[in-house]
């Protein structure tokens, strides 16, 4: 495994590429062109310019996280192949500029949903928090607004204001979109990129849908292992894997995390590895990554990562703000430190007592 931080650009990020170079075991991060808006074409010149910039600090860019697909693609609107051909010519340049790893997602409308970004722990740290009951009190537009006044001005990957200006027509194109047409428009999207993909060894992984169900009525796919292998199996091809995502699989306590990690070998191309502490069915807080301050075994993740010979890059997930930490919510620099310094203990562990 390469073990990386998600950084989001000089320009957003409150973490220097300086300070992630200290991280011990650190040696790549996972960006994006975090100003472009999906079905927008990346220039080759914008991401080696990332490339440079994260190289001269002493970093490989590991990979893109992420190249967000257009809702015209994800609810197959008779405009979709015009974003799939600006989604093929962005992989190509992203091929051109020798990365290889690309994350992305599959979700409709939003990105991941949280109902608290800042639920105060009793060790006085904040942390993201999902409450069923605080959602379904909810209606869209006021989880936009949730989300933007919590985040103190700062930018909230997936929840760009610009959507929410349209949320209400987003809403209308995906009416007529259940599972089973979800599934078949990434299943159409795939093999129009796989070819692309194959001709640059680029590795798709998708990210799975955060809470792993379904959310204010919209349809959602990338929930559990009985889904994901039928994704991988409907277009067979290394390059079509996932981002095995355990935060956010790990919403549904029915999801066998290490269990899905193995029925996945060889299509695990990206991991992010964090824990989640339940309170009650419902309502759930993203604890520290230690195995004992959350609900999931970090030492089975880590070695079912290690038992299919996961190669590719990993990163921590959202960490909690501690120590008087200002950043973007869930991408401090300390705690997800922390998570590095644990995850990189567990993996030298199991490789000295599975070697
Ligand atoms: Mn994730």
């Amino acid at each position: 495994m390469q073990m990386t931080m998600r950084w989001f650009g000089d320009q957003y990020d409150t973490v220097k590429l300086w300070q992630i170079r200290q991280v011990p075991g650190v040696t790549g991060v996972i960006s994006t062109l975090y100003g472009s808006v999906p079905g927008e074409v990346w220039q080759l010149r914008d991401i080696l310019a990332l490339k440079s910039e994260i190289e001269a600090a002493g970093l490989s860019l590991s990979g893109i996280e992420s190249l967000n697909v257009h809702d015209s693609i994800k609810a197959g609107l008779s405009d979709r192949d015009v974003y799939i051909d600006n989604y093929i010519e962005s992989l190509k340049n992203i091929g051109e500029a020798g990365l290889h790893m690309v994350c992305y997602n599959f979700m409709p409308v939003f990105d991941w949903t949280r109902s608290e970004l800042a639920r105060v722990r009793p060790d006085g740290s904040t942390v993201f928090a999902y409450n069923q009951e605080a959602v379904d009190a909810l209606v869209p537009e006021e989880m936009f607004d949730r989300v933007n006044s919590g985040a103190d001005g700062i930018l909230m990957p997936g929840w760009e204001p610009e959507r929410m200006a349209h949320v209400k027509e987003l809403f209308e194109i995906y009416r007529d979109v259940d599972e089973e047409k979800l599934f078949d428009n990434l299943k159409y999207f795939l093999e129009r990129i796989m070819p692309v993909c194959n001709e640059y060894d680029i590795k798709m992984a998708i990210h799975p849908d955060d809470p792993a169900w379904s959310v204010f009525g919209l349809p959602r796919i990338i929930t559990n292992k009985a889904n994901i292998l039928r994704m991988t199996g409907m277009v067979d091809d290394v390059h079509n894997g996932v981002t095995f995502c355990a935060g956010s699989y790990g919403t549904n306590p029915e999801n066998d995390l290490p269990d899905m990690i193995r029925s996945l070998k060889g299509r695990i191309h990206f991991a992010h590895v964090r824990n989640l502490k339940f309170n009650s069915p419902g309502d759930f807080e993203e604890s520290a990554h230690l195995s004992s301050d959350g609900s999931f075994d970090m030492y089975e993740i880590m070695l079912a990562l290690y038992d299919i010979g996961f190669d590719g890059p990993i990163r921590p997930d959202h960490g909690r703000m501690i120590w008087g930490e200002k950043a973007m919510p869930g991408y401090g620099l300390y705690d997800r430190a922390l998570g590095v310094a644990y995850l990189n203990g567990l993996w030298e562990a199991i490789q000295k007592t599975h070697g």
